[in-house]
Formats: C-alpha cells, structure tokens, sequence
C-alpha cells in the first residue's frame, strides 16, 4: 500500500458519454498499483451498496462507470483509455469489458485536461482502448480550440440534442475472445438454448426472446424483475465464458446477454441486452455493433429475425429507442470496419473525495 493520502480529494471529470456516466481521472492522479486503485474507486463511487448512497456512483450499472486516460503508449493514438467497470452492490471492478458510450466522453476529456490538443474546428482524436488493444478515433467538435459540447445530434436515450460525436473502429473482431465466433460455430446449444457466442467489440451471448417465453418488447423494469429469466440468462452465460475463452466469468460484466427478437419500429432487430445482471436502459455502443455483426451471419438467433438493411446502417432497436451501427462489409460480406455516432456532456469538473476505507 502507497502511503499516498487522497483526503484532499481526488481531481475528476464527471461525464456523460453516449447513454451512460463515468467518472474521468488522469492515470497520474490515481494509485499505480492496480489493487490500491480498484479498492479507492470503490470508495469513491460508494460499493458495495446498491445504493451507493456514500459516494458519486448513481446506483446504477450505467453510472457506475470509470475512464482512466494516460499519454499515449503507442505510436498511432494520441491518448491511451482504460475503462473501469464499478459493480454497484459487490466489491468488484473489472476491466475485463471496454465501454463504447464512455468512449464518447473520452476525446473531450482528454482535450478538457490537456492530454490531447484541439486541431482546428474539428479534432480527431485516436484513442488507445487499453482494455481491448483497438484504436477508435472519435471526432470532437472544438470551435477555436476548445470543445463544445452544443449542437443538434440527438440520440436516443438522452434528452435534448448536443454536439454529434462521430465513432470509428477497425481491427475489433474478437476484441476479448480472440476470433468473432469463438467456438468456431454461428450457433451453439446450451441449457438447450440456441445461442450465438460473439465478439465484435463486445462479447456477447445472443438469444432468441421467444426460447425465454417472451416477445422481446417487454420493458426493463419487467424483465429485471423476472427473477427466473434472470437465473437462466445466469446459467448459460457461466458456460458461455469458458466457451467464448473468457474463463471463469462469476466476477466479470461480460459476456453480455443479449435477447433478440423481430423488429417493430423500422429497424434491423430488436434487443433487450442484460450487462449481465440488469437489463441495459437502451444497448451498450460495441454489444449494438456486435449485434449488427450477428445479423449478417448466415443462421443464428439474430438472422432468424433480423429484418436485413437496404444500406450499411443497421438500426438496432433497444428499450428506449434505436441505436444506429454503421458496418462497412467486403465483397466477400465480411464486416471490415464500424461505427456509430454519440454525444457526450461535461456534467461536472472538481475533486472528489472518497469514502473512509
Ligand atoms: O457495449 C454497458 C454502456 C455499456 C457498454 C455495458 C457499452 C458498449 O452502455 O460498448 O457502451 O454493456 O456494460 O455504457
């Protein structure tokens, strides 16, 4: 343990990126030692208590999130991104996930702290994603060198309409997994469920809604409360990690579960994903691409619903509207490159200040 004393608070950026909040430190104002780190950012965000009511965390997965930026460690990004996982009610974080909508945040955090200089009226900042190895660039809008968060992008999930933060990636096939399908297979059976076992920016487990007695339209609050689709999602996602080379995945926020059925408001497919143990407000920015990935497989749960787009836009519908994924595809059909587009809020700048340990 550091004898390094943090009762003058911590300086931190609290942000919104996309449909989700984090909390945005510099790597050099936290402890070097991974476990010093992981048991202070508890503290700040106020777990193990599903309220977290002693700290910044707001009870909620998609809250209860941590951006860690450091100098870039490679030569082709500008900033390096590591993400944290914070469970809200067990002793846990994890890096074993990236995170697409805290990625939104991450270019005008990095420009706000003076990591990455502005480069004109439009910057595009290469971001190093630590926990996956990929680099995504994101462009961020910064009139005279400073960013602004104004503008009229709207996604769906945030109220209002803000500055539009456009996001790429190449190279995320198998981001944790190693290979996008891998088991090799489009489709396996576990508990006597069909299921795709995929990464392309996420790993994810995908379902059909209809093998779980439901349409897929049903809305967050009822699906957390079903204790008994929760404890079946349970069990096949703990076989799913071995399988999809995740290991033992008790104490990981991955793979995620995600429960697809037929479109009904324009788009590709509908989704309602668990992250793994809630029920995501709207879908997470790389399990959406994921999900875009899936529909173009020849057979699995997702092609058996999906209704195929007429460009390379896939509008994957989730609990509180549509997420739209941009996937560009060879000529053999193969996804080559992504991207989607998000928004992202300064909501807050100072020091925090964590709860006694
Ligand atoms: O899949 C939540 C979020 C996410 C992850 C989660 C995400 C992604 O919406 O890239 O954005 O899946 O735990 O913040």
């Amino acid at each position: 343990m550091s004898d390094r004393s943090f009762d003058g608070g911590i300086p931190c950026l609290w942000m919104r990126g996309g449909t989700s909040k984090a909390a945005v430190f510099l790597a050099t104002d936290l402890p070097p030692d991974p476990a010093e780190r992981d048991s202070l950012l508890l503290a700040i965000m106020g777990s193990p208590d599903p309220r977290q009511i002693d700290g910044i965390g707001g009870a909620d997965p998609l809250t209860s999130k941590v951006a860690v930026l450091s100098p870039p460690s490679r030569p082709d990004a500008d900033v390096d991104y590591l993400f944290l996982q914070v469970f809200t009610d067990r002793p846990v974080v994890t890096d074993t996930q990236g995170c697409g909508n805290i990625l939104a945040c991450v270019g005008p955090a990095a420009i706000e702290r003076g990591l990455v200089s502005a480069t004109g009226d439009a910057s595009h900042v290469r971001i190093h994603m630590v926990n996956t190895g990929e680099v995504a660039v994101a462009t961020v809008t910064t009139p005279g060198g400073r960013v602004s968060y104004e503008g009229n992008a709207r996604i769906d999930g945030v109220p209002g309409t803000h500055a539009a933060v456009p996001l790429m990636f190449t190279g995320i096939e198998g981001s944790m997994c190693g290979t996008m399908l891998p088991t090799g297979r489009t489709v396996d059976v576990i508990d006597g469920i069909q299921v795709t076992l995929i990464d392309y920016g996420m790993p994810c487990a995908i379902l059909l809604a209809s093998e779980f007695g439901l349409t897929g339209a049903e809305d967050r609050e009822t699906l957390e409360a079903d204790a008994g689709l929760k404890a079946r999602l349970e069990s096949i996602r703990l076989k799913a990690g071995p399988m999809m080379n995740l290991g033992n995945v008790a104490q990981k926020s991955v793979p995620k579960m995600t429960l697809v059925s037929a479109p009904r408001a324009g788009g590709v497919i509908a989704t309602r994903s668990f992250i793994p143990h809630r029920c995501h407000a709207s879908i997470g920015v790389f399990a959406a691409v994921t999900v875009a990935a899936a529909c173009c497989l020849p057979d699995g749960p997702a092609a058996q619903v999906a209704a195929p787009p007429g460009s390379d836009i896939f509008a994957v519908e989730h609990p509180s509207g549509t997420a739209e994924v941009l996937l560009h595809r060879d000529a053999d059909g193969r996804v080559a490159s992504a991207g989607t587009l998000r928004t992202a809020r300064k909501l807050m700048e100072g020091r925090v200040f964590p709860a006694p340990r």
